[in-house]
């Protein structure tokens, strides 16, 4: 017991939960275990914040994503030694992928235990090495650190938020288990009047910032047809885009992982720019009209930009990355904050001249015969009841009740058929929406939306999860949390048999490894929920159930609510067949071992569209939807057809998806399989010193020593702010 008059100390645990919540953190996800238990215990004597159990520690992990692309802040998480550790490990791997910035807390043994040679149980048995966990983080954080002394827990602590938040990469911290419960003199009196957390800014080289954006301007300068093309990175200077884009008057398109982080009613606003999936004609058409792109926050990789940058597209572009930006085919200068440039930029591109020019993209987009509606339905057709439903009728749903509606809504998608879809959708302003379309792990935005939507609710904000049932076979203990922690999201489950991607992309679409049990999703939530707290679950078949079902949500608005809809297996997104194509003929295609699939764009084939065993997508494919005949697994089938089965099939897809492919040249679309064509990615390094300007000719080039394949893999200067 404390003596009488001793001052009244706050503790490491303490310390730690009163920086969290300052920086906004109110829930951390977290599954205990006896290393950790003394830094939970410490944790709940905070006032304010909430400990969330998850089911696993994987989904912790994504609850504290999904927690911090809610607040724009950090997420927490908080785990066992190893067991727990690495179980999380993919979670944080995935945030590190993302850039969204993530504290990974493991609980591990006391400092003597650490230090001396006990074989413990959880470890891998070498007594003598305690690091093999901080050696498994190090690819996935961008920093690790453990607290064992009293006297350097607080800075390190600091300095672990600091990293995380400054470099938007998850950290590790380790805590001793005899640590985070004793008071100390080192982390101050209780009531804590710490001194205010302060990230220091990122600010640009003055002269480097000069010197950009000069050749910027320069660049620019003349240009007819200028479009700016945001990407994710945008997130984090929203509000300097919007400046520089109304400055400029130019078009705007979005890649998929920075929908929502434009307003889509700004009159620069063209759409999402989705290449090799299923881009609108007229995007497509504007982006490949454009004679200068200016990239702000762009992240290239083949799933949100198709092929990478080549030379060609690289003579007409600028790209802002955080804290370089490259100009044309050889500039380069270090040093340049994406936020200030866009700042720089708007008060000296002349709205004039730069809006006569701009008038090109979007006269030229207002020219273009309108894309057909995203999600085709008529709203005056009442379906009758019985109507097999189609993913598209409830997107239009989505779209008609929810996203028109009233209510602040937020989007997130998981990796699945329904990304392909709701790139389309048209978000009100300020409408977050999230996927995970980098990293792509299936089952994330079950345990993501848990942390999304507890962050968001106070704030009076409704998500909505687009949620696969192959995904969310791996994650699905979570729904219980939902209803416990009194979430009013939305769920809409999409049963479509299994692995509808996959069957897309696999050579032999109706192999047995896309096919998972068969769960009754409506009744595994109703009993994961089990009568604690507020929600509904529904089931929907038609058209008309699912008409009423997202009415009814609509109207629950302090409810969880939880739709599984049961569509055809084959119900594949526009577009589908187009990338199956180009994927299919990119991977697989001359593998001996399918060779006599005669797969699309194989030397066997005698047209580049024959064969595939596009197998049970065929109608789909051809359609866009399917509006005839049972869904084939409600009539039982989850069938595994064999390889000759699935050829069969061949010659009926091969006409399918020709089909599909004449449509879209019609329109204009890039050619299936898409993207901005071929080539190595152009150029290297980009040390240059800051602030200097380069020339613009090739052998300029040669001297600075620039080399394929390296310059838009992200470039060196993010990965040297790691130190
Ligand atoms: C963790 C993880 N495992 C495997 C994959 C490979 N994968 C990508 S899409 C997919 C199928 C997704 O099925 P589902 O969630 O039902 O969505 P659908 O395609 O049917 O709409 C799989 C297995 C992945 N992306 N992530
Ligand atoms: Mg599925």
């Amino acid at each position: 017991m404390d003596s009488p008059g001793a001052p009244d100390y706050l503790c490491a645990g303490e310390y730690l939960g009163y920086r969290l919540l300052e920086l906004g953190v109110t829930h951390v996800f977290n599954v205990p275990g006896d290393f950790n238990l003394p830094l939970l215990d410490s944790l709940a004597k905070v006032p304010g914040l909430t400990l969330v159990n998850t089911c696993n520690e994987l989904n912790s992990a994504y609850a504290a994503d999904g927690f911090a692309r809610a607040t724009g802040g950090l997420g927490c998480c908080v785990t066992t030694f190893l067991v727990g550790a690495l179980s999380a490990i993919n979670g944080v791997a995935a945030s590190y992928a993302e850039e969204i910035p993530v504290l990974s807390i493991v609980g591990v043994p006391s400092t003597r235990q650490y230090q001396g040679m006990c074989s413990l149980h959880h470890t891998l048995g070498n007594a003598e090495d305690m690091s093999q966990e901080v050696d498994c983080y190090r690819p996935v954080t961008c920093y690790q650190t453990i607290l064992r002394s009293f006297t350097d827990a607080r800075y390190l602590i600091d300095k672990a938020l600091t990293k995380a938040l400054k470099q938007r990469k998850p950290v590790l911290l380790e805590v001793c288990r005899d640590i985070p419960m004793e008071p100390h003199s080192s982390f101050g009196l209780r009531p804590p009047l710490m001194t205010p957390f302060a990230l220091p800014r990122t600010v640009s080289d003055p002269a480097a910032l000069e010197a950009a954006g000069a050749a910027v301007q320069r660049f620019f300068a003349g240009k007819k047809m200028p479009l700016i093309v945001a990407g994710r990175r945008v997130r984090t200077c929203q509000d300097a885009l919007l400046k520089f884009t109304s400055a400029v008057g130019w078009g705007l398109l979005v890649q998929h992982d920075a929908k929502g982080m434009f307003p889509e009613d700004h009159p620069s606003f063209i759409g999402c720019y989705f290449p090799g999936f299923s881009s609108p004609a007229s995007i497509a058409h504007c982006y490949e009209a454009a004679d200068a792109i200016f990239f702000v926050g762009t992240h290239f990789n083949e799933m949100n930009f198709g092929s990478p940058p080549d030379e060609a597209l690289e003579q007409r572009s600028v790209v802002a990355y955080k804290q370089h930006v490259l100009v044309g085919h050889t500039d380069a200068f270090n040093g340049v904050a994406t936020e200030e440039l866009l700042l720089h930029l708007a008060g000296r591109l002349e709205p004039s001249s730069s809006s006569s020019s701009s008038g090109g993209i979007l006269q030229l987009f207002k020219a273009l015969p309108s894309d057909p509606p995203a999600f085709p339905h008529d709203p005056n057709f009442t379906a009758p009841p019985g109507v097999p439903l189609t993913l598209s009728y409830v997107y239009d749903q989505v779209q008609q009740q929810l996203l028109a509606g009233d209510e602040a809504m937020a989007v997130m998608v998981d990796t699945s058929d329904s990304m392909l879809r709701t790139h389309t959708m048209k978000l009100p302003e300020g409408t977050p929406y999230e996927l995970q379309i980098f990293a792509g792990n299936i089952g994330w935005a079950t345990p993501a939306g848990l942390g999304f939507s507890l962050a968001q609710q106070r704030a009076g904000r409704r998500l909505l999860v687009c949620q696969g049932d192959g995904g969310l076979q791996m994650t699905a203990g979570e729904i219980g949390n939902y209803a416990r922690c009194g979430s009013n999201a939305i769920i809409i489950l999409v049963n479509n048999n299994g692995y509808l991607i996959e069957r897309y992309l696999s050579p032999i679409p109706e192999s047995g490894y896309n096919y998972l049990p068969s769960w009754d999703y409506s009744k595994v939530a109703e009993g994961m929920c089990n009568s604690s707290g507020k929600y509904k679950v529904f089931k929907v078949t038609t058209e008309a159930q699912a008409c009423a079902a997202i009415a009814a949500a609509k109207q629950l608005r302090g409810h969880f609510v939880f739709i599984e809809v049961v569509v055809d297996k084959r119900d594949a997104a526009p577009g589908a067949a187009a990338l199956r194509q180009g994927f299919v003929s990119r991977h697989f295609s001359n593998i001996e071992g399918y060779r006599h699939l005669n797969l699309p764009g194989s030397t066997n084939a005698n047209s580049t569209l024959t064969g595939g065993g596009l197998g049970g997508l065929t109608d789909t494919l051809a359609a866009g939807e399917v509006r005839s005949g049972m869904p084939a697994h409600a009539a039982g089938s989850s069938s595994c057809l064999p390889a000759t089965a699935a050829a069969a099939e061949a010659a009926a897809a091969a006409a399918a998806a020709a089909a599909l492919d004449a449509r879209c040249s019609a329109a204009g679309a890039a050619p299936a399989g898409g993207g901005n064509g071929g080539g190595g990615v152009v150029v290297g390094e980009t040390g240059r010193a800051a602030g200097a300007a380069g020339s613009s000719d090739g052998s300029r080039r040669s001297r600075l020593g620039l080399l394929p394949c390296k310059r838009h893999a992200e470039g060196q200067p993010e990965q040297g702010e790691q130190e």
